[in-house]
Order: structure tokens, then sequence, then C-alpha cells
């Protein structure tokens, strides 16, 4: 089975990749940008973007829209992730975070899959903002993001390690679920 991701993420496509893999489902990238409005929830986000991207591709598709909420932030970046990551960066971040010591945050991740009807899949992992960059792997926020339980950065770990308890992971695992009771 094939299914078709529309993201020009390539982290979001390896670990999705390395999701199902094992499964025998391919996954192809398309690379097709659409609007992201500003909103509260990245569900709503992703329910938008569906409607948007619908007609013009002819199989069925899924969508990732995620993001990193920061508690001592009120959330920020959240919807923003994609801007402020492009802008800020990870050195930005731990910028807005110097001197501050709540440093609990999660990462949150919403799949839209569309087969004639939206079906939402969503991944939270919590988790804290480092004190500096660490590890090379993965991609985004990783190296400043260490999940509960663990004292390695997300960019420490290997896909498998981190698709296991990361919020991405989560969703792939509710969203494989379904697709194994509906149409594998
Ligand atoms: P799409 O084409 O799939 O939209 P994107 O990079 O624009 O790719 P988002 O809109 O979902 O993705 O933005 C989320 C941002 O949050 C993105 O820039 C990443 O840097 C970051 N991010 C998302 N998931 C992450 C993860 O698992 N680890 C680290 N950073 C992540």
């Amino acid at each position: 089975m094939e299914i078709i991701f529309i993201t020009s993420n390539s982290g979001k496509l390896k670990e999705a990749q390395g999701y199902f893999a094992p499964m025998g489902v391919k996954i192809i990238q398309q690379k097709i940008g659409y609007p992201e409005i500003q909103a509260k929830e990245l569900e709503e986000v992703v329910k938008f973007a569906i409607e948007w991207l619908k007609d013009k591709i002819d199989k069925p598709f899924f969508i990732d829209d995620s993001g990193l909420f920061i508690e001592a932030l009120n959330g920020f970046p959240g919807v923003y992730s994609a801007y402020v990551f492009k802008t800020l960066g990870n050195e930005g971040i731990l910028k807005l975070m110097a001197g501050v010591k709540n440093r609990k945050a999660y990462f949150k991740s919403v799949i839209g899959y569309y087969d004639g009807e939206i079906h939402i899949f969503k991944g939270v992992v919590n988790g804290r903002i480092g004190y500096t960059k660490r590890g090379n792997l993965g991609f985004g926020f990783d190296p400043i993001f260490i999940p509960e339980g663990f004292t390695k950065t997300f960019a420490e770990m290997t896909t498998e390690e981190k698709n296991k308890i990361s919020h991405r992971g989560r969703a792939l695992e509710a969203f494989s679920k379904w697709l194994k009771e509906n149409l594998i």
C-alpha cells in the first residue's frame, strides 16, 4: 500500500517512512505548499489545509501539523512553530528562556488524512527545554527538547527511538491503527 504525505519537511517524512516501513506501507512525499491559517489550534490549521488541498489531489493523502508549546511562554511558539523556527531558531528560544526556571514544554502533532472524509489523529509528548543545544539527529527543535523520563534530547535519539515516544510517533500509531482496522 502507498500513501501520499504532503510535506516539505524531510524530518517528518523520514519519521513517517520509518514508522510505516515495517508494515509494508510506502510513504510517498509530495511537496505542495498549502495555506496555514492563523488559528489557536493545530486541528483548525489541518482542517483548513485539507479543505484547500482535497480537490487538487486525486488520491488519499495526509498532512502533519506540529508545534512546540512552552509553558513559561504561554504556549509559544505553538501554532507559529514553523515561522519561529525559521526566524528565531533554537538559539532564539534558548535566549527567550534564559533565567526561566519553569522549562516545561510539550510537542503536539496533528495528522489529517483525507480519503473523501477528514480523519484526525493526534499525539502529544511532555518534556522540558534544555539549557543548551545537544545532538545532531532529528530536526527542528529536537536539540533543545528533552522528553519526560529521559536525559537525552530528541536530537540524541535515532528515528526509531524518537518514534516510540514522540508526539508524531503517537499520532502515527493512532493513524496506523485506524488504517489496519479500515484499509490494510
Ligand atoms: P510541512 O511542510 O509539513 O508543513 P513544516 O516544517 O512547515 O512542514 P509545521 O508547519 O508543522 O511543519 O511546523 C512545525 C515546526 O515545528 C517545524 O518548523 C519544525 O521545525 C518544528 N517541529 C515539528 N515537529 C518537530 C519534531 O518532531 N521535532 C522538532 N521540531 C519539530
